[in-house]
């Protein structure tokens, strides 16, 4: 893949670790070392970073792949763990949780109200006769209940189902029928630009086709009206009056955690699956090593949603096995005025800030005086997740809000990996823009072609994990074919990630999007990433997606959407002329193979709640099609504004 347009990107720039933060820093260049030597013994090490009840009697049980099995016969608390050994050790009065709500309220909560709340919810769900191994669907808005939920059902062995507050009833039905989830734990609503956005009607309308649900309980937030029948419990009579006290039982490592639905482009939902001890072993260790995060100084923000994998593990599982102080934010990032992520960043005084390309974009696309506006002095370390990060973003994202010297840790992971597997040690690594970089200690990741075999330096292919990692999916829910053959049939013993990827010269990755995305133009592979990147290095353009569109002469043409900078003119003949020149622009960057049969300037892209971009939609535009499933689309009237905005040419 992109062998013939091996040098696109020709990023140089290259910025070392601050010397203070290396110094101090929580992992060193050893760390490598170490793993290198012997993987297994240090993921061992690392999961004596958590208590078990008992001790494993084996590391790694590969014997059957790819059905791995960690840290066998160990057994521990995954919520015991994230709050109860905190507590014991002197830390209850620590803040776990500064939440701050869209309309301005606020919450403070410390390990030991999350603990006190956690064993009351924990009996609750005990009393609804919630038993270990049953499955618990959680769908709530962005609120400290989301978190006590999952905990207390980690808490009991009940393996929880978190499902996007923004998805339908009918993604929600069908979440909560293939995993026969026995209770749903959803809110009366949450606040979403401004105003109350209803939860419990979706959840009513899911239910009436979910009959494995026994009971709905609800949390009050917005206070708004909702209706009520039999299987309906307010979360406050009943978590609130049940007993604090819960004596956390050991669970087994391989018992199964939480099942989480990827969404997938065309097929049914994937739901992949978690277990305990390796899960949190990897959640943990990366959250302490990528952030190099300090519990009793640093205020960790990550501004994903509980929904998506990114708020399992580095909101709810990550940061508390390590006892951080953390903000949790539920709203919209202009809600109510553009700086509001800055302002909370100002009064919380957030030291290490996790977030997603697209946000850091939309940030670009709305000014550089809007951070310029907040002190944002606190910052110490910067993350990136869910896309291909752009160059011109990351040394926007350094400049405007990390002072020109803060260290970015680009961090590439999926659902089915848990946790973080390529990025930079903040402390270590010299960072390119652009680039995650490296495989932490303890992954085994390379770039193969079609057969299989590792590129070389300057080639490109397929992104695989040759190793087996702790925090691995185990299967997809009740399909363990389709596990085999989604993930660990297109290479022999090597699991598929389904990303393109580069190494430059140095052996650095570089991540080129979806397999599925890249395009044909004329016998070449070219990546969507590449090409978007080229368009966003054009100072009026703020955010770029691009697809292939199938096409008489060339298989395969490319055709690109790209979001105007502020005040950008692009009416009439201007839009005609900026079209022209970005056209050019791409192929002076990339080479005239790369150049876009055609650009449209849109107002909005289309992305998924967590903020991926769904070029299958824009295939859908761009190939006059009527549009596919949007229901895991974040804002479903974006299609109407692209489509009717249209400004396109040829
Ligand atoms: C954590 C998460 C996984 C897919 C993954 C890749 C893309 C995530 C990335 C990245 C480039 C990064 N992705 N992080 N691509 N650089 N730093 O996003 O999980 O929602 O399952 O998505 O996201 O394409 O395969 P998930």
């Amino acid at each position: 893949m992109s062998e013939a347009l091996a040098n696109l990107l020709n990023e140089t720039r290259q910025f070392p670790p601050p010397a203070a933060l290396a110094a101090q820093a929580n992992v060193t260049a050893d760390a490598y070392d170490e793993a290198g030597a012997d993987r297994l013994a240090f993921w061992e090490r690392q999961a004596g970073r958590l208590a078990w009840a008992r001790p494993w009697d084996e590391v790694l049980d590969w014997s059957n792949p790819p059905f791995a099995k960690w840290f066998v016969g160990g057994q521990l608390n995954v919520a015991y763990n994230c709050l109860d050994r905190h507590v014991e050790a002197g830390n209850g009065d620590r803040v776990a949780i500064h939440w701050e709500g869209e309309p301005g309220d606020t919450r403070t909560l410390t390990y030991a109200d999350l603990h006190r709340l956690t064993c009351q919810a924990a009996n609750a769900l005990t009393d609804l006769g919630v038993v270990a191994g049953d499955r618990v669907a959680i769908y709530l808005p962005m609120i400290p209940e989301a978190a006590v939920a999952m905990l207390a059902c980690a808490r009991i062995g009940a393996t929880h189902s978190v499902v996007f507050g923004g998805f339908s009833a009918d993604a929600l039905s069908n979440r909560i029928s293939d995993a026969s989830a026995k209770v749903v734990i959803t809110a009366d609503g949450g606040y979403r630009r401004g105003k109350p956005s209803a939860l419990k009607p979706t959840v009513d309308e899911a239910v009436a086709n979910c009959p494995s649900i026994e009971h709905v309980l609800v949390v009050r937030r917005t206070g708004e009206e909702v209706a009520w029948s039999a299987k309906d419990h307010w979360w406050h009579e009943a978590v609130e009056a049940a007993s604090a006290e819960h004596v956390a039982q050991p669970f087994d490592a391989e018992h199964p955690l939480f099942i989480l639905y990827t969404s997938g482009t065309t097929a049914r939902p994937k739901g992949i699956l978690h277990t305990t001890g390796g899960y949190l072993t990897q959640a943990a260790w990366t959250a302490h090593a990528v952030f190099d995060l300090k519990p009793e100084t640093d205020v960790y923000w990550c501004t994903a949603d509980i929904g998506w994998v990114t708020g399992h593990s580095y909101i709810v599982y990550g940061p508390l096995a390590n006892g951080a102080t953390q903000v949790m934010y539920e709203g919209t990032p202009d809600t109510p005025h553009k700086g509001r992520f800055w302002e909370i960043v100002d009064k919380y005084k957030v030291s290490i800030l996790y977030t997603a390309p697209t946000l850091i974009r939309t940030m670009m696309k709305w000014g550089d005086d809007i951070p310029a506006g907040f002190d944002l002095s606190s910052l110490r370390l910067l993350g990136s997740v869910g896309e291909p990060i752009n160059p011109e973003a990351w040394m926007w994202y350094r400049q405007h809000v990390g002072r020109g010297e803060l260290p970015i840790v680009d961090t590439w992971w999926q659902t089915e990996t848990g946790a973080i597997m390529i990025s930079p040690l903040p402390g270590v690594t010299a960072t390119k823009p652009g680039s995650a970089m490296t495989p932490l200690p303890g992954v085994v990741a390379d770039v193969v072609d079609d057969q299989g075999q590792s590129v070389p330096n300057g080639g490109g292919g397929y992104l695989v994990l040759r190793e087996p990692w702790p925090s691995m999916l185990r299967t997809i829910w009740g399909d363990d074919n389709r596990f085999i053959e989604t993930y660990w049939s297109r290479f022999e013993g090597m699991y598929f990630a389904g990303d393109g990827a580069k190494k430059d010269d140095d052996g650095h990755i570089w991540l080129l999007g979806r397999v599925d995305d890249v395009m044909l133009v004329s016998g070449h592979n070219i990546s969507t990433t590449e090409v978007e990147s080229a368009l966003v290095s054009h100072p009026s353009v703020a955010e770029a997606a691009v697809v292939g569109a199938t096409d008489p002469t060339t298989g395969q043409a490319i055709v690109a959407f790209a979001i105007p900078r502020g005040t950008t003119d692009i009416s009439g003949e201007a839009g005609e002329r900026l079209i022209t020149e970005l056209r050019n622009h791409v192929a002076k960057t990339l080479g005239p193979i790369a150049k876009p049969r055609q650009i449209m300037l849109v107002p909005e892209l289309p992305k998924t709640r967590s903020g991926k971009i769904m070029r299958r939609l824009l295939r859908d535009v761009a190939e006059n099609r009527s549009l596919g499933d949007v229901t895991t689309l974040q804002d479903s009237s974006v299609m109407e504004l692209i489509s009717s905005g249209l400004s396109g040419g040829k």
